[in-house]
């Protein structure tokens, strides 16, 4: 039996219906090739990927440096396990370390992955080293908070599409409100079983939401007054995305436990890592975690290029400069469209515009619709906001293209 090849993007899309779980409702394209901020579907039509595939792109689609990387590595040794070491695991711990300031990294596959092991290490830290009863720790989240689709994450989800049906849920969590400082406050009072705070510094999937200034700073000076590990999320917001290296850095805080994903692979492959100092990383012993893939020689190896593109091309500062030039652009367009864009929001190449719906009916679906034909791809969250995050190389001169897209389709709502 031989593999079909697809020959129309319709066909690619018949077969997903047929043999596919419904688990997603992509824009109608079928993308083929990618190559940084380009990508062409079946038919060769080009478009400007304005998701990076929800900030896993950021160094752009197949880049070189990275595929290299992966290739060279893929003929030598792709997986040993853990049950032995390799030559390239250390390397790549030691590399991520000194690139974030840690002492230790463990690194996972899936930015799920990743955060249940920050749960697990935040809890263990709390039962053998803050001295919390067996099976007590709690971990402080907030509201439209979004982690991961393990059962374990949903369990202190507030979204009900992530959690409807899929109960019974784990216990441990207590959610407060997002951008609340007292809030943060009573909570740690209230409770003293509380192991660890997590947060998503600018929250991705609510839709783009910016806390206040200080914010971080505040929660993380509570988490030093209580006793609590301060763990922040930055699988999306990480890794240049935001117009720093980690969004944490907009208020000087640098986190107890760090999570990181998507990006670190430059969308190559899945890897993640978390990273912690020896007195909370050790807390794990032999034998108590880990996955067959994590740290993998392939992943790893990828991760390293991944990471020294970041720096190599400045894209940190590319996402700082080109995202104020975008958001100036973006509020040129809400001054003339008032009743349609009414809000622009975020970080660094991190951002949001809120679309109210016209007065036939139309919504932010059908702008990421005509943007699609217009040839720039993006995806509406929450019904009303659309994320505009392109991959980091995008230069101003693209930048520039695709707001004249953005704005003409927005001008003809
Ligand atoms: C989907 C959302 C974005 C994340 C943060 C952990 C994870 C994610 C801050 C888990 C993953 C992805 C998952 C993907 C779509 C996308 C997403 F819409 F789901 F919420 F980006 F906003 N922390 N986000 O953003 O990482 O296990 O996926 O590697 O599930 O639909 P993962």
């Amino acid at each position: 039996m031989n593999t079909q090849t697809i020959s129309s993007s319709q066909e690619a899309i018949d077969i997903e219906h047929k043999y596919g779980a419904h688990n997603y409702h992509p824009l109608p394209v079928v993308l083929n090739r990618g190559e940084g901020v380009h990508l062409w579907d079946v038919e060769g039509k080009h478009y400007y990927d304005f998701l990076s595939a929800y900030s896993a792109v950021n160094q752009g689609h197949c880049h070189p440096r990275i595929i290299n990387a992966l290739t060279e590595q893929a003929q030598q040794l792709t997986l040993t396990s853990r049950a032995f070491y390799n030559d390239k695991l250390g390397v790549a711990e030691k590399y991520i370390c000194e690139f974030f300031g840690y002492d230790k990294a463990l690194y996972m596959n899936s930015g799920a992955e990743a955060v249940e092991t920050a749960i697990k290490l935040a809890r263990k830290w709390g039962h053998t080293k803050k001295g919390l009863a067996p099976n007590s720790a709690e971990i402080i989240v907030v509201e439209h908070n979004f982690h991961g689709r393990t059962t374990g994450i949903i369990s202190f989800s507030t979204d009900p599409d992530s959690t409807k049906g899929f109960g019974p849920y784990m216990p441990g969590y207590k959610v407060i409100p997002y951008n609340d400082t007292n809030a943060l406050e009573l909570a740690l009072k209230e409770n003293p079983n509380v192991c660890a705070f997590m947060v998503e510094p600018i929250q991705g999937e609510a839709g783009v939401m910016v806390p206040d200034e200080g914010y971080l700073a505040k929660c993380h000076a509570l988490c030093k007054e209580y006793d609590v590990l301060f763990i922040t999320d930055e699988i999306q917001t990480g890794i240049g995305r935001t117009g720093k290296l980690l969004a944490s850095y907009y208020d000087d805080v640098k986190a107890d436990i760090l999570i990181l994903g998507k990006a670190l692979s430059g969308g190559v492959l899945p890897v993640s890592c978390v990273l912690a100092n020896d007195d909370i990383m050790l807390c794990i012993q032999p034998g108590e975690h880990g996955s067959t893939f994590g740290g993998n020689p392939l992943a790893v190896a990828v991760a390293i290029a991944a990471l020294e593109v970041i720096k190599d091309e400045n894209l940190t500062e590319n996402a700082e400069k080109l995202g104020h030039i975008f958001r100036e652009r973006m509020n040129q367009i809400k001054m003339e469209r008032p009743e349609l864009v009414t809000i622009v929001r975020g970080r660094g190449l991190l951002n949001a515009v809120v679309i109210e719906p016209t007065v036939d009916g139309r919504t932010a679906w059908d702008v990421c619709v005509e943007l699609m034909n217009k040839g720039l791809l993006a995806k509406p969250t929450h019904g009303d906001i659309i994320r505009f995050a392109p991959p980091l190389v995008i230069t101003e001169e693209q930048l520039h293209e695709c707001c004249d897209i953005i704005e003409s389709v927005l001008m003809s709502f």
